[in-house]
């Protein structure tokens, strides 16, 4: 008898729209993330901090989870996560060019600091990785509360060097709480290689040391990323404990606007990653199983950039907070100037 295998996202149970809608995430965060970068050089951005080659990782996690239950603990990198999760353009454009009505922090804190308590994403620090044992404590108190959440908590393979992921590991293995610890893991911590920043060759060799599975995944190829966090999420809620996922990414831009990655990296090795572009790849799946054609792909593209002229348009209109404002939320009583 003659079998014929079934695509992935079909295995996966993903319907052919669903399929084609984790493009289009894909596709948002990559074209806001390319205007931040116009719009820093034009002096209206403060600061970029890119998410060009973690697109797969992000949208593949955070589309395996539940929207409006699951928690969702981003770090700066995770645009394309938080879009995922049910941010807009408009959000992320209020939120770069530092606008009073930005929903994150109303234009204080900066670019790439997510934060929504509508949808269950909790405010992120700039300090690397101090959202780890913030996602641990929220999964505790979820399960207080006979809450089914599964709190995931995002990071960059430098952070696995703090204290706070060997803590928050810690502690979410001894008590077996929902919670999916998502290593994006780009090789760098800014400049610095991952050899000279852990003993062990890889992020997810340090999982046994806390008896959770590390689960290595391609993170460039987000139906891969799907599965790996759908299977950590169905862990997580049989009240198994929580789970590392080591997903390999590319760094496609520097660290930051502030950084000139030629000066620790060869041109070679920033062009070979860019062979690893998850865009391409997954559009290569899509035209490969017949879920998108050329007119489609730049149908969705045109969308894409009217999505973003539009919201681009109202975030340059809104206002700038008021500076007399500054110290609000900062102290508890505003000191005598
Ligand atoms: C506690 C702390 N130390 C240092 C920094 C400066 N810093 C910002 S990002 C970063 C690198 C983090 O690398 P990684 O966790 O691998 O994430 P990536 O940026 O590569 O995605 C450092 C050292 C910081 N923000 N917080």
């Amino acid at each position: 008898m003659q079998t014929t295998a079934r695509p992935m996202h079909a295995e996966l149970g993903l319907s052919a729209e669903q399929a084609v809608a984790l493009y289009r995430t894909m596709l948002l965060a990559r074209a806001i993330d390319e205007r931040q970068w116009i719009l820093q050089r034009q002096g209206r951005q403060a600061f970029v901090i890119s998410c060009q080659g973690h697109e797969a990782a992000q949208v593949g996690s955070a589309a395996a989870l539940r929207r409006g239950v699951d928690l969702m603990l981003p770090y700066y990198r995770d645009l394309a996560a938080v879009l995922a999760f049910g941010a807009t353009p408009r959000d992320a454009l209020l939120e770069a060019l530092s606008r009073a009505d930005g929903p994150w922090s109303g234009g204080r804190q900066m670019p790439s600091h997510f934060g929504s308590k509508a949808l269950r994403i909790l405010t992120s620090s700039s300090s690397v990785g101090s959202q780890i044992p913030h996602a641990v404590g929220a999964a505790l108190a979820a399960r207080h509360r006979g809450e089914a959440s599964v709190a995931i908590a995002y990071f960059g393979d430098g952070a696995t060097s703090k204290a706070d992921f060997h803590e928050g590991a810690n502690f979410a293995a001894i008590h077996k709480l929902p919670v999916i610890l998502f290593c994006e893991d780009n090789g760098l911590a800014i400049s610095l290689p991952l050899e000279r920043q852990m003993p062990v060759a890889r992020v997810a060799d340090r999982a046994p040391a806390y008896g959770m599975p590390g689960v290595v995944v391609d993170g460039t190829e987000v139906l891969a990323v799907y599965r790996a966090t759908a299977e950590a999420a169905e862990r997580a809620r049989r009240g198994e404990g929580p789970t590392l996922i080591d997903a390999l990414c590319v760094r496609l831009t520097p660290h930051s606007s502030d950084d000139d990655h030629f000066r620790y990296r060869g041109r070679d090795v920033v062009a070979a990653e860019r062979t690893r572009d998850p865009l391409p790849r997954y559009r290569g799946y899509l035209i490969e199983h017949g879920l998108l054609d050329e007119g489609r792909d730049q149908q969705l593209r045109a969308e894409v950039t009217a999505e973003i002229e539009q919201a681009l348009e109202a975030a340059l209109a809104a206002a700038a907070p008021d500076p007399g404002t500054a110290l609000q939320h900062v102290f508890a009583e505003t000191p005598r100037s």
